[in-house]
């Protein structure tokens, strides 16, 4: 691994942002692909946070080292999340990003990784690079044009310990890969030319940036910016948790019924709160596309 990647990339453009600067964030990811926002949630957020992760993904407390568990409709779990649908800057975030008033929430996660996991390669979240029609209820949902990347990293993000790393510039369409790479099949992830095309787990790759963060900060990126994990050599379990709105007009659909789940928690929220979801699909995991389609 590059020594370099442990340390702050020297960028001639500010990444780093307070809430309130939403039109320089947008901007910065926009034109770069990503932006971190300093200090979004309180401490006492950090923590309800945290406890909605443990008690959400790992209530015996049987998670193993090494072990990676991820969750997709967090936030149907976590009513500490919902507190986010009335804060004003981070609306106002979301609004001026999606250049949209009315916001439907999109899909949520959240991830708890041991110390002891492996890296998460590179690659992009977006589908629109591979076939249609989608297979998966991923390939459903991260096929259109918002940030697919809102994260809250509980624990901050460092490089020693699972810290998310990002590739900056790497979000357009006509984006032609990391200089000494080709992208490996529907663009998913990139190798060295010569090598095998399996998707990529350095961090020796032209334009990385490692991220540095402290709990409470948002991380955004662009729904096609390349995106890994570095390993996590820590000793704590890394937490981390988000969720994306999508602009509720134009109408999305999902091939799935909601879900119980996703019922439960649209009937659950305060009723000033109902408009974020009235268009709310829920993620459905067991849907994939029928055979033959
Ligand atoms: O483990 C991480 O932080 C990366 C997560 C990620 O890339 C994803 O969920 O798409
Ligand atoms: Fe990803």
């Amino acid at each position: 691994m590059a020594p370099d990647s442990f340390q702050p990339a020297k960028l001639p453009y500010r990444y780093e942002f307070d809430v309130a600067e939403a039109e320089a964030i947008a901007a910065c990811n926009r034109q770069h692909g990503f932006a971190v926002v300093k200090g979004v949630l309180t401490p006492g957020q950090v923590e309800q946070f945290r406890e909605s992760v443990w008690r959400v993904l790992d209530p015996e407390r049987t998670l193993k080292p090494g072990e990676t568990r991820v969750q997709t409709d967090f936030i149907e779990h976590a009513p500490p999340l919902w507190d986010l649908l009335a804060h004003e800057d981070f609306l106002r975030l979301n609004r001026t990003i999606l250049g949209a008033d009315d916001l439907t929430v999109h899909r949520s996660a959240a991830i708890l990784k041991n110390a002891g996991a492996g890296p998460v390669v590179w690659h992009t979240d977006w589908h629109g690079y591979g076939p249609l029609p989608a297979r998966t209820p991923n390939e459903i949902l991260n096929r259109g044009e918002w940030p697919n990347g809102m994260w809250f990293y509980l624990n901050g993000t460092h490089p020693e310990r699972a810290g998310l790393a990002v590739i900056a510039d790497s979000h357009p369409i006509a984006w032609t890969g990391p200089e000494g790479f080709a992208f490996t099949p529907e663009r998913r992830s990139f190798h060295r030319p010569g090598t095998e095309p399996k998707s990529y787990d350095q961090f020796d790759v032209p334009g990385v940036v490692p991220l540095f963060t402290e709990p409470g900060d948002l991380i955004i990126f662009d729904t096609r910016t390349y995106h890994a994990a570095f390993p996590h050599g820590g000793s704590e379990a890394r937490l981390s948790c988000g969720f994306i709105f999508r602009p509720t007009s134009p109408p999305f659909r999902a091939p799935w019924e909601r879900t119980e789940s996703a019922r439960r928690f649209c009937a659950a929220l305060p009723f000033q709160l109902q408009p974020f979801v009235r268009e709310y699909t829920g993620l459905d995991p067991a849907w994939k596309l029928a055979e033959g389609k």
